[in-house]
């Protein structure tokens, strides 16, 4: 039975990889952080809370990554733990460079004295291509970093590179480009755009304010992608790919297909300029030809389809949790969606 070690096993890739990781029948173990209140609901939402090994560690505390390496002796460790989210890398750029960038020295640099045949993955961004020229990307388009988020992930992606060449480590980076879910975080776009038309589709909210209507991404569905970082890992020589879906669509563009699914109107979703970044990424679009080429891989979920799993999801769980049904789920722990269930239940 293979051995597999995913840091940042609670984030929404960690908890979906685990997921593909124990259908193929691994030991599958995973790094979570003290907090003051636990976070597994994503684990308990896809059943599986009960099948992993969880072991704390934090990618700051390099002693705790050394001994989960002595924990668990993978074949295989999956670095997905960051700080992920962009907008908050502004305001802790020096938070974001340690966790997201430096974790992935502190991780490979454990490795090398543990264990140097370990296959290692890094979740690298399509972020690190920030603003050029509008067209897609591919493993051999320059970076532009235009966030403390992109400057840490291109810091993690050249220390890859290194070791790679430096001490032979199979080391990998996955170039992907953005992947969505029904467990994607409530403060990316995507998730807030879906949790938010469902409220207001129930009533439970008037309106909704984002930011920068204008930036367009290329979105994907995650559960996919889980299965291109695994594909990455089995090749025989370490190489960087792109995961992606070739096609980009505006945030507006994601409101208008979200409220259409929620049959809400999109004159209730707003812009305010305290939503905006300092600096943005207008245009992203990944080139996925060399994973189709060389992992067989490709996604299959498109745009329209995305937003539709994702509003319908949400607009179910707080139908659902209304009723007095009980599960795990985010909302109920994230500020003020938790004060309106509050508030329902008493009524
Ligand atoms: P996510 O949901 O935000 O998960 C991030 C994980 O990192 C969580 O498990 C989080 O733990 C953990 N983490 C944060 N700080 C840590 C620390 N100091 N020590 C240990 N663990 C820590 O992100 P995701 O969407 O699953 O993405 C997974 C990885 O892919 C990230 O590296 C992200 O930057 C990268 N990526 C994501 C996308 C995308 O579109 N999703 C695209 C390109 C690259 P807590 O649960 O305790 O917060
Ligand atoms: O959903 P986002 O926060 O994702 P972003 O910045 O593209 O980053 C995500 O994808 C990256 C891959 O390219 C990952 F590496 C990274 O970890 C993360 O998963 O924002 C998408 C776009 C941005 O242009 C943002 O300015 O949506 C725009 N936007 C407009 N209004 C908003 C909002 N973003 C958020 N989060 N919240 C808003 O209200």
């Amino acid at each position: 039975m293979k051995r597999a070690l995913i840091t940042g096993i609670t984030g929404q890739d960690g908890a979906y990889l685990a997921q593909l990781l124990l259908k193929k029948n691994y030991k599958v173990s995973g790094t979570y952080r003290r907090l003051s209140t636990p976070n597994f609901w994503r684990l308990h939402y896809l059943d599986i809370y009960d099948k992993v090994v969880l072991i704390p560690a934090d990618v700051r505390d390099s002693k705790s990554l050394y001994e989960t390496l002595v924990k668990t002796d993978p074949d295989e460790v999956y670095h997905l733990s960051a700080q992920s989210f962009v907008g908050a890398s502004f305001d802790q750029p020096l938070q974001t460079s340690d966790i997201t960038g430096f974790g992935v020295l502190r991780m490979l640099e454990e490795i090398k004295k543990f264990n140097d045949k370990i296959k290692f993955y890094h979740a690298a961004s399509s972020e690190m291509f920030g603003d050029s020229i509008n067209k897609p990307k591919n493993e051999n388009s320059p970076f532009h970093p235009a966030s403390p988020y992109a400057l840490a992930k291109v810091y993690g992606y050249w220390t890859v590179d290194m070791y790679r060449k430096a001490y032979g480590i199979h080391a990998t980076n996955g170039i992907l480009f953005n992947h969505e879910s029904p467990i994607r975080g409530l403060e990316f776009v995507t998730r807030k755009i879906s949790n938010g038309v469902a409220k207001i589709h129930l009533g439970l909210a008037n309106d909704l304010k984002l930011g920068n209507l204008d930036a367009k991404r290329d979105w994907g569905y995650a559960p996919e992608y889980v299965e291109g970082i695994w594909k990455m890992v089995q090749q025989k020589k370490p190489e960087d790919y792109v995961l992606a879906t070739n096609d980009s669509h505006s945030v507006k563009e994601f409101v208008l297909e979200a409220c259409k699914a929620a049959g809400v109107s999109s004159k209730k979703i707003k812009s305010t300029k305290s939503n905006f970044r300092p600096l943005d990424v207008q245009y992203l679009q990944g080139d996925y030809s060399k994973a189709k080429k060389k992992l067989n891989w490709k996604p299959k979920t498109k745009f329209s389809e995305l937003v539709k799993i994702m509003v319908n999801e949400d607009i179910s769980r707080w139908e659902r949790w209304l009723k007095g049904e009980y599960f795990f789920w985010d909302a109920i722990t994230s500020g003020d969606d938790s004060y309106i269930i509050a508030k329902k239940r008493k009524n």
